[in-house]
């Protein structure tokens, strides 16, 4: 609608009008935007979290403050419960881990099917390709808008009492798990007593025995230092991987211009770049310091052959075809070839 004004007082009025609607605007938004984590910087994901709130303060000159509140303290702990809070819009933000979310986002369950991905260009091919467009539309349809990935990185075997090389070894082995019974199923195929509880007890679980062992990337074991734990014996294994997704709740997007949308999308899309960077740092075929140092503490780290890996594939074939239906086989169908097309 185009307007003529008659008189130079009409037009500082509309000035007036239009400079209080803005700030009204401005008002809206919230002194500060809990985003809430597992755990905090200096492990890979706490880090990229920080970069995100960095990048967002930095580009939006210090109009949206957002702060990390580790320890998934915003849920008591309950990191299961990060997604539905985010929902409810009790939390506006997170950097969320695909297994925590899992209970609420079935098809999450995707990268902790035992054995589908094999390497990083495996999980890139899953992250940056279809399906994780379809999940993306899927979560957005649950309530939570999500922005980009991170990564906490492939998954392995840690244990207090002996190198696990074949499934065997594993027999009895009561090893802690979180977030999804697609867990429990696999190492109840393996032989193992697998028991659900959240990180925050897992540390002590570890520390008295009540735990022999879990299972984890090992940038955490290195930074929450699990060999004073006990954790003398890791095996790399690699039998599935958790990306980190940034994620805001729908209500508090919707209140954001369209303008601070994208700038907040950006912002993730850079900030998880730097977390898979780091999240991958000294523990590739290229890059083994970390593995080094871990090694130097005392603790063997078991690699396995393709023959042992196979043997723990074989074991979990069962829970893997259970597990596509729970998924959708679509999903999974679509998952087996980008990975087979990487
Ligand atoms: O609890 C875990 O094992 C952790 C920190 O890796 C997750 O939140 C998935």
């Amino acid at each position: 609608m185009m307007r003529v004004f008659k008189t130079a007082a009409g037009a500082v009025a509309a000035a007036a009008l239009m400079v209080t609607a803005l700030s009204a605007q401005a008002a809206d938004y919230k002194e500060e935007y809990k985003v809430s984590t597992v755990v905090p910087a200096p492990f890979p994901w706490g880090l990229a979290a920080e970069k995100w709130v960095e990048l967002v303060r930095e580009r939006s000159d210090g109009r949206i403050n957002m702060k990390v509140y580790p320890g998934a303290q915003l849920v008591s702990g309950d990191q299961t419960k990060e997604f539905a809070a985010m929902r409810q819009g009790i939390i506006d933000m997170a950097v969320g881990s695909t297994i925590n979310w899992s209970p609420q986002v079935k098809e999450l369950n995707i990268f902790s099917m035992p054995f589908l991905m094999p390497d990083y260009a495996a999980l890139d091919a899953l992250t940056q390709g279809p399906v994780g467009k379809e999940l993306f539309s899927i979560i957005e349809k649950r309530g939570v808008v999500p922005l980009g990935w991170a990564e906490n990185g492939f998954r392995e075997l840690t244990n207090s009492k002996l190198d696990v090389k074949t499934p065997a070894d594993l027999n009895g082995l009561k090893i802690r798990v979180v977030g999804s019974p697609l867990y429990l199923d696999t190492f109840t195929a393996l032989g193992a007593n697998p028991t659900q509880m959240s990180w925050a007890d897992a540390q002590p679980a570890l520390a008295t025995g009540a735990v022999d062992g879990q299972e984890n990337p090992l940038s955490i074991f290195t930074v929450a230092k699990l060999q004073n734990v006990g954790q003398k014996h890791v095996t790399l294994w690699g039998y599935v991987a958790d990306p980190l997704i940034f994620g805001v709740s729908k209500r508090v997007w919707d209140t954001f211009t369209p303008e601070d949308q994208d700038l907040l999308r950006k912002a993730a899309v850079d900030a998880g770049v730097y977390g898979v960077q780091v999240a991958r740092k000294g523990i590739t075929e290229q890059d083994d310091a970390t593995l080094k140092d871990i090694e130097g503490m005392g603790v063997t780290v078991t690699r396995l052959s393709d023959a042992e890996r196979q043997a723990f594939v074989d074991a979990t074939r069962g829970v893997y075809e259970k597990w596509a239906k729970e998924i959708g086989p679509d999903l999974v169908k679509t998952a087996e070839e980008s990975v087979a097309n990487r």
